[in-house]
C-alpha cells in the first residue's frame, strides 16, 4: 500500500501490462509504452478544500495518461461525458458480477490499484482469521475477534465490516455465532461483501472508482462506519468506497454564507460523532450530533436528517449544514450550497445517503457552549413494583411529553424483557441550556406522581458546563447486535396530546411488548418554525413528540420457524398497529423496518417526487443504489432471506 498515487506506480502497472495482454472484461487492452502522469493532480486549495480534496482525477490527468500511452484504453476511467462504454452498462438487466464476462480480470484490478496508488484491498472477510481455508488462521485472533463482535470501535476498523450483518447473509462469522437459524454450518465466505474496497485518502480515488462502477456496470458501495441498520453500506460483488480514514476537520470562528455568520465546522467524510464533539468542545462551542459515539457524522447520519439529544432545541443536524463537497455519479467533484446546485443540496440535506453522490466533507454551523443536565436512572417490575404500576408510571411520564420537549428536552430510553420481568432504563434524558435546579423543579410533579404510585426509583442528575461532557457520560457506547430486527415509527404530537389517541397509542406499545417485541422511546421535537426549513428532512419529523422503536432479538441457535415468525410479526403484524393509530406520519430511514412497506411516503411524505427527481437528473445511470434509498425501487435482490428479507448476499437487477 503506497500513498498518495504516485507515478513510478503507473508505470510498473503499464510494465506489468505488457505481459497480459488480453481480452478484459470485454475490452482489448493494448499494453501502452509509459505513462507519465499520475491518475490524479493536485489542484490548488482556493476553494478552502481539505489537502486530501486537492488531489483530484482531472481531464488534463486523463488525457496525459491518454497521450502517454495511446495504445491503451482508458476510458473506463473516464468520466462520463467522455465515455465510450456507458451504453452496454445502461442496458444491462444485472449489476455486473464475478464470472461475467464484463467483470474485470485481475490484470485489469492491478491497473486500477496502481491507478489508486495501492489503496485497492480484496476483501478478506474480518472473521476469516477464525476459517484455516483462509490460510490465515489464528486462535488468538479469532477469540479476540469473537469478544469484539459488539464493539463498534473494533470493528469499524475493518473495511467491510457491518452492524447489520444479517442481510449480508452472515456467511462469515466468528464460529461461536454461525448463524444455525439461516440454515449456515460453520464456514466463511465472502458473501454479501463487496468484493474490493478502496481505503480512501483522496478526492481522485473516489472519482475513479465512481467512473469504473458507472462504465464496467458493478455495483458501487459506499462505506463509512458501516452502522446502518439497513445494511446499506455492503453488497455482493461491489466495489466499496470506504471513508473512514478521511479524518480532516477545520473550525472557523466567523463563517459567512448570504444566510449565515457565525462558527461553523468543515469535516470530512470519516469523522464520528466523538470526534465531532470532542473538537467542538476543544473551540468552546456546541455541534448537533448523534448519541451514537461511533457513529459517522456527515455519511449517513446527516444525510438521513440525523436526531441528535440537542433536537428540541436545535432541530435535526441536517438543518444546519451550510455547504457540501461530493463527487457525483458523472465522476465530477461538485460543491452544493444555497447558490451552487441547490437541489443536490436539498436532497443530500435528509434525502438520505448513498443514493445523490460521495460527500467528502460538509461545513456545518455550531452553537454557543451551553449548560446541560442529564438524568439517568434504571427500574426492573417485581415485588410491589407490579407490571401495572410499571405501565401507570410509562403513562405518567408520557402524558407530560409535550411539557418536556417544550423545554427543550430530550430522552431516550428502553423497555425490555430481562429475566421474566420489565427491565427499563432511561439510557438519558438531556435538558441542555438547563440547570439541575430548572431541571429538578420542571420534574418534581412527574416524580410526585411516581411516589404515589410506588416506582422504586433513584435518579442520577448532572450539571455539566457543556454538552460533550453530559453526552460523553450520559450515552455509553452501544453496543453492536447482530441477532435483532427493529421497526419503528413517528407519534405526532397530535396524537400525544389527545388523552383518547394517548390512551390508544399506549395501549398498542403494551401489547406489542407483551407480545414478545422490546421498546425503545425517544421524547424529542423539532423546534417551532423547522418545517419552513427547505431541505428534504421527513416532514413527519416536524410534528413529533415520539419517536417509537420496537425490536426483537434472537440466538443464532434458535429454530428458523420462530425467528421468522419473530421478524414477520414486526411488519406485518406490530407496525401496522402503530401506523392505524399515527395516519399521515411517518418514520426515520435511518431506524427503521428493513422492509418497511411504502418506505417512500414512511421515509420522506410528500417530499419523495421531488428526490425522485433530484436522482433521476444526478444519477440517471444508477450508479448509486442502497435498499430502501430514493430510486431504489427501480432494483431489486434477487435472493430473499427466511422468505422475506432481500439478501444483500444475491445479484442486483433491474426490476
Ligand atoms: C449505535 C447506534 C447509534 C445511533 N445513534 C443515532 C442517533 O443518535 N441519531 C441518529 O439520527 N441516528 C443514529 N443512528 C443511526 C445512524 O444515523 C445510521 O446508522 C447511519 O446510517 C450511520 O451512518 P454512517 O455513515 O456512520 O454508517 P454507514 O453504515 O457506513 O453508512 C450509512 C449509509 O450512508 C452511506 N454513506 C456513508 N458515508 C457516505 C458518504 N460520505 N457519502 C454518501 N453516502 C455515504 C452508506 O452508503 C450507507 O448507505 C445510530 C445507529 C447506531 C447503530
Ligand atoms: C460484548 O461481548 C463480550 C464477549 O462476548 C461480552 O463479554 C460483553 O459483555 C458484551 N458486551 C455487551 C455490552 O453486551
Ligand atoms: C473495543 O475496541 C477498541 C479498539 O480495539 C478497544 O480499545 C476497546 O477497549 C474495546 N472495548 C471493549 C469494551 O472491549
Ligand atoms: C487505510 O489507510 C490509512 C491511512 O493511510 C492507514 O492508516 C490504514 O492502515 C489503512 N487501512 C487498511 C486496512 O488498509
Ligand atoms: C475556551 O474557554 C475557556 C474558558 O472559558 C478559555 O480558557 C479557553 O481559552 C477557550 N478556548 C478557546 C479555544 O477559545
Ligand atoms: C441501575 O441503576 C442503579 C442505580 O439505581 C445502578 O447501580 C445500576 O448499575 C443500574 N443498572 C443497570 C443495568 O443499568
Ligand atoms: C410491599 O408493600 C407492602 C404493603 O404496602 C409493604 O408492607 C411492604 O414492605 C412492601 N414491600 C417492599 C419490598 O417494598
Ligand atoms: C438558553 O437560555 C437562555 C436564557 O436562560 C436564553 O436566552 C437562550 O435563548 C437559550 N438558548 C437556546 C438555544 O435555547
Ligand atoms: C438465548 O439463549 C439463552 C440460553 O441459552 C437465554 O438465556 C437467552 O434468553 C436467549 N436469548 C434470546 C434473545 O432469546
Ligand atoms: C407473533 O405475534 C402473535 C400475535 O400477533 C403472537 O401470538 C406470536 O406469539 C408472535 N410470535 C412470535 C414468535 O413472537
Ligand atoms: C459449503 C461448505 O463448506 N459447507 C460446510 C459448512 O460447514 C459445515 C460444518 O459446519 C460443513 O458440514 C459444510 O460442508
Amino acid at each position: 500500500m503506497t500513498s498518495p498515487v504516485s507515478v513510478s506506480g503507473i508505470l510498473s502497472a503499464v510494465l506489468s501490462w505488457a505481459v497480459h495482454t488480453a481480452l478484459l472484461g470485454g475490452i482489448l487492452l493494448v499494453p501502452g509504452r509509459q505513462v507519465a502522469a499520475a491518475a490524479v493532480e493536485p489542484i490548488s486549495d482556493r476553494d478552502g478544500l481539505f489537502p486530501f480534496e486537492t488531489l483530484q482525477l482531472t481531464d488534463a490527468a486523463l488525457a496525459n495518461m491518454a497521450h502517454s500511452a495511446p495504445a491503451v484504453d482508458l476510458s473506463m476511467f473516464s468520466f462520463k461525458d467522455d465515455s465510450k462504454l456507458r451504453s452496454r452498462a445502461t442496458q444491462a438487466a444485472c449489476k455486473t458480477y464475478p464470472g461475467d464476462p464484463a467483470w474485470p480480470t485481475d490484470p485489469m484490478w492491478r491497473l486500477f490499484d496502481n491507478l489508486l496508488g495501492g489503496a485497492l484491498i480484496k476483501t478478506v472477510p474480518e472473521a476469516s482469521a477464525c476459517y484455516a481455508e483462509w490460510g490465515h488462521y489464528s486462535a488468538s485472533k479469532c477469540e479476540e475477534l469473537t469478544n469484539n463482535w459488539n464493539n463498534s470501535t473494533f470493528r469499524a476498523d475493518n473495511p467491510t465490516s457491518i452492524r447489520s450483518i444479517l442481510f449480508q447473509g452472515m456467511t462469515c462469522m466468528p464460529p461461536n455465532y454461525a448463524a444455525s437459524f439461516l440454515g449456515n454450518g460453520v464456514n466463511c465466505t465472502v458473501g454479501g461483501f463487496p468484493e474490493y474496497s478502496i481505503n480512501i485518502t483522496n478526492v481522485g480515488q473516489i472519482q475513479l472508482a465512481v467512473n469504473i462502477a458507472r462504465e464496467l456496470n458493478i455495483r458501487l458501495v459506499i462505506k463509512n462506519t458501516g452502522h446502518d441498520f439497513g445494511a446499506k453500506s455492503t453488497g455482493k460483488g461491489g466495489l466499496g468506497v470506504w471513508t473512514h480514514h478521511l479524518k480532516d476537520a477545520e473550525f472557523y470562528p466567523e463563517y459567512k454564507t448570504s444566510t449565515y455568520s457565525g462558527p461553523a465546522f468543515k469535516l470530512a467524510a470519516g469523522i464520528q460523532v466523538f470526534e465531532a464533539n470532542l473538537l467542538a468542545k476543544q473551540h468552546n462551542v456546541t455541534l448537533v450530533g448523534g448519541e451514537g459515539k461511533t457513529v459517522g457524522i456527515i455519511g449517513g447520519y446527516i444525510q438521513g436528517g440525523g436526531h441528535s439529544p440537542l433536537t428540541s432545541i436545535y432541530g435535526m443536524a441536517a438543518d444546519h449544514v451550510l455547504s457540501i463537497q461530493v463527487v457525483t455519479s458523472d465522476g465530477r467533484f461538485v460543491i452544493a450550497d444555497a447558490d451552487t446546485n441547490p437541489d443536490l443540496f436539498w436532497a443530500l440535506r435528509g434525502g438520505g445517503a448513498g443514493t445523490f453522490g460521495v460527500v467528502t466533507s460538509m461545513v456545518v454551523k455550531a452553537f454557543p457552549k451551553i449548560t446541560v443536565t442529564t438524568l439517568t436512572y434504571n427500574v426492573t417490575t417485581g415485588g410491589n413494583f407490579t407490571r401495572d404500576k410499571f405501565w401507570a408510571m410509562q403513562r405518567a411520564y408520557v402524558d407530560d411529553f409535550e411539557k418536556y420537549a417544550d423545554l427543550g428536552y430530550y430522552a431516550y430510553f428502553r423497555i425490555r424483557h430481562v429475566n421474566g420481568e420489565i427491565f427499563h432504563d432511561m439510557t438519558s434524558m438531556v435538558a441542555p441550556n438547563t440547570t439541575e435546579t430548572a431541571f429538578r423543579a420542571s420534574m418534581a410533579p412527574l416524580w410526585a406522581k411516581w411516589a404515589e404510585i410506588g416506582v422504586p426509583f433513584q435518579p442520577a442528575i448532572r450539571e455539566y458546563d457543556n454538552y460533550y461532557d453530559a453526552w460523553l457520560n450520559g450515552f455509553p457506547q452501544e453496543v453492536w447486535t447482530w441477532t435483532m430486527r427493529q421497526a419503528s415509527r413517528f407519534v405526532p404530537r397530535e396524537v400525544i396530546a389527545s388523552e383518547q389517541k394517548r390512551t390508544s397509542i399506549m395501549a398498542s406499545i403494551q401489547r406489542v411488548f407483551d407480545e414478545g417485541s422490546h421498546i425503545l422511546l425517544f421524547n424529542i421535537r423539532n423546534p417551532p418554525g423547522s418545517d419552513q426549513i427547505n431541505n428534504a428532512v421527513n416532514p413527519a419529523w416536524r410534528k413529533i413528540l415520539m419517536f417509537a422503536i420496537m425490536f426483537v432479538t434472537w440466538n443464532v441457535t434458535d429454530p428458523t420457524p420462530y425467528v421468522t415468525e419473530l421478524s414477520r410479526n414486526l411488519t406485518y403484524e406490530w407496525n401496522p398497529r402503530w401506523k392505524a393509530l399515527t395516519p399521515g406520519s411517518g418514520t426515520y430511514m435511518s431506524e427503521s423496518d428493513y422492509i418497511e412497506p411504502n418506505w417512500q411516503e414512511s421515509f420522506h411524505g410528500d417530499k419523495y417526487p421531488q428526490l425522485l427527481k433530484v436522482k433521476q437528473k444526478w444519477d440517471p445511470d444508477h450508479v448509486f443504489y442502497a435498499t430502501n434509498a430514493v430510486g431504489s425501487e427501480a432494483w431489486q435482490l434477487s435472493e430473499v432471506i427466511m422468505g422475506h428479507l432481500p439478501s444483500q448476499n444475491s445479484k442486483l437487477c433491474r426490476k
